[in-house]
C-alpha cells in the first residue's frame, strides 16, 4: 500500500499531478481514460476533480494524485490553489484549436513564476488526435515549443485511447529519475520519512 512500504530497494513515491488547460481540451477525459479506461461525453469540471492511480515501475511504485482543474475562465483566479505544491503538470491543448496552445503557453508562464527550474516536471499534451481532419496545430509546432522549453511532449486521444497511459507513465518515470539524481547528489542519512523537495509534505519515500 502506498505510504507504508519500508522497502528501500523498491520505494513508494506519492506525487501530485495537476491538469491545466483551456476548457474542453479534454483534461477530464484524459484523467478518466487513464484511471477508469473509459470515455464519456463529460460535463465541464467545476473547480477541481481528484483521482488517483498507482503505477508499478521498475525502480519504484508511484501513486499519482491527479488534480483535474476546470478550464473555464471563471475558475482561473482559484487555479493557483490547485497547482500549488504540484510535482508535475500536464499542460493540455486541443490539436484542433491553435488558441488552446496559446493558452497552454500562458499556463507555462504562470508555472514558471510559481516553481523553480527543475522543481516541477511539465508535459505539453496535444489531445484529440482522432480529429486529424480538423487539426490546426501540427505535431512539429507542439514538439518544437516543448523542446524549446524543456518540456515532455506527447499527442494523445482520450477518445481512441491513444498515448494516454504513456503520458502519465513518462511523467512518473521522469519524477522517479529525478529522485535518483537528487539522492546521488545528497546521499541523506537513512530515515523512515524523507522530506520532498520544495515546501510542504508533497512526496514521501517510505
Ligand atoms: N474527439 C475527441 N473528443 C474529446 C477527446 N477528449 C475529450 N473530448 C471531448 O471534448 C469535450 C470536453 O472534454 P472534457 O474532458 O470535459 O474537457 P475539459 O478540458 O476537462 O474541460 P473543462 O472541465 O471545462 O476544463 C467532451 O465533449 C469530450 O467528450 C478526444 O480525445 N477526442
Ligand atoms: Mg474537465
Amino acid at each position: 500500500m502506498a505510504g507504508t512500504s519500508l522497502d528501500r530497494t523498491h520505494p513508494t513515491y506519492i506525487y501530485k499531478v495537476v491538469l491545466l488547460g483551456s476548457t474542453s481540451v479534454g483534461k477530464s477525459s484524459l484523467a478518466y481514460r487513464y484511471v477508469k479506461n473509459d470515455f464519456k461525453e463529460s460535463l465541464p469540471t467545476m473547480g477541481c476533480a481528484f483521482l488517483t492511480q498507482t503505477l508499478c515501475l521498475e525502480a519504484a511504485t508511484v501513486r499519482l494524485e491527479i488534480w483535474d482543474t476546470a478550464g473555464q475562465e471563471k475558475y482561473h483566479s482559484v487555479c493557483h490553489l490547485y497547482y500549488r505544491g504540484a510535482h508535475a503538470a500536464l499542460l493540455v491543448y486541443d490539436i484542433t484549436s491553435k488558441e488552446t496552445l496559446s493558452r497552454a503557453k500562458l499556463w507555462l508562464q504562470e508555472l514558471e513564476k510559481e516553481f523553480l527550474h527543475d522543481e516541477i516536471v511539465i508535459a505539453l499534451v496535444g489531445n484529440k488526435t482522432d480529429l486529424m481532419a480538423e487539426r490546426e496545430v501540427t505535431t512539429e509546432e507542439g514538439e518544437e515549443f516543448a523542446k524549446s522549453k524543456n518540456l515532455l511532449y506527447m499527442e494523445t486521444s482520450a477518445k481512441s485511447n491513444y498515448h494516454v497511459s504513456e503520458v502519465f507513465t513518462a511523467v512518473a518515470q521522469e519524477l522517479v529519475a529525478r529522485e535518483g539524481e537528487k539522492a546521488a547528489v545528497q546521499r541523506p542519512a537513512p530515515t523512515d520519512l524523507q522530506e520532498p523537495r520544495g515546501s510542504g509534505p508533497r512526496c514521501c519515500q517510505l
